[in-house]
């Protein structure tokens, strides 16, 4: 989706919704700088939700879509879930799979866009939660992973299936006990981040989303390497405030509390070394960037 295609004519554009001119007057499509900083003043790429009030996932959706470098082509593949709430309140492209599906679907995708557009960079992301990442959809995930797929894949990892009422999953902590299983879990936590780095992932973060620079910088860095040189993971804790007892106002401490150093989402990070290079290359690009555009502010202003 580019500004061109959803700029509105002048004759219709009094008649059209007030958030859709917004949209068009100040969103940061196109923005090169964009990023977690633009939330609040220019127009968000979702504003309104319908999680449970004070949820992360709603500030996760948030610092990505913000942080997406080519939002306008991008697409996203949601499946269902707490998440699948959210896509029809977003202004990116996105799909909804059939549960599980995710990867095969973005998969596809992925390589459609590819030869229908091969002149236009056209980037591709997974969001789904642990259940669908995880458990009905490790398949998918894992073969996306071994095939070398071009995208990223994001889990919203809460730890268990939420839009069901609170069933167990395989990112569930050993010994948890939700309002569907009773018994509390009697399994360790499946170690993904470490499965998708022996899966072949070029890149791969597990850490909370209380930090939105942090957020900015893993997507941006996902995002890119998924588009150069191959998959890409990242392991975000959203935690089900609901299912976990607590208010709204305190999935925030909740995440500070789980990113401590010996705790289970400390933050960890994996760079494959072709990713590296990457990734100096690209700051080497923006520093250099930077500095060509303050230079000519300073002539503009000499
Ligand atoms: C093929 C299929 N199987 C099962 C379901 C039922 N279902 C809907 S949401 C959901 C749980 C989603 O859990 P998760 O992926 O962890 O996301 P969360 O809701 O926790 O964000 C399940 C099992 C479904 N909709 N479709
Ligand atoms: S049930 Fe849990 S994960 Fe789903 S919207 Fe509510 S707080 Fe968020």
């Amino acid at each position: 989706m580019s500004k061109e295609k959803i700029k509105i004519s002048e004759d219709l554009f009094d008649i059209m919704p007030s958030d859709y001119q917004d949209l068009v007057k100040s969103s940061t499509y196109g923005k090169e700088d964009r990023g977690w900083k633009d939330i609040g003043t220019s127009k968000e790429l979702i504003e309104q939700h319908s999680l449970c009030a004070g949820c992360p996932e709603s500030m996760a959706f948030r610092y990505i879509l913000a942080s997406l470098p080519n939002p306008e082509d991008t697409v996203m593949v949601g499946s269902t879930g707490c998440t699948s709430l959210v896509f029809p309140m977003v202004a990116v492209h996105n799909i909804h799979s059939l549960f599980g599906n995710q990867n095969a679907i973005a998969s596809g995708l992925k390589r459609a866009l590819s030869v229908r557009f091969p002149d236009r960079t056209k980037d591709v992301v997974v969001l789904a939660g642990d259940g669908a990442t995880v458990d009905i959809g490790l398949d998918m995930t894992l073969q996306a992973w071994f095939r070398q797929e071009k995208f990223t894949t994001i889990c919203f990892d809460n730890e268990l299936y939420a839009n069901t009422g609170g069933q167990e999953s395989g990112l569930m902590q050993k010994g948890f006990v939700a309002k569907m299983a009773p018994v509390g879990k009697l399994f360790e936590k499946v170690r993904l981040p470490e499965i998708a780095r022996e899966s072949g992932c070029h890149y791969v973060v597990n850490c909370t989303v209380s930090k939105p620079s942090l957020v900015e910088k893993v997507i941006r860095n996902a995002v890119h390497i998924a588009r150069e040189i191959g998959p890409t993971y990242l392991q975000l804790y959203t935690p089900c405030i609901l299912e976990i007892g607590k208010n709204s106002m305190e999935g925030l401490q909740e995440m500070r509390d789980s990113e401590k150093p010996t705790e289970r989402f400390a933050y960890k990070e994996y760079v494959s070394e072709p990713a590296k290079q990457l990734l100096a290359e690209l700051a080497a690009k923006d520093k250099e960037r930077k500095a060509a555009a303050k230079q000519l502010a300073g002539q503009a202003t000499a």
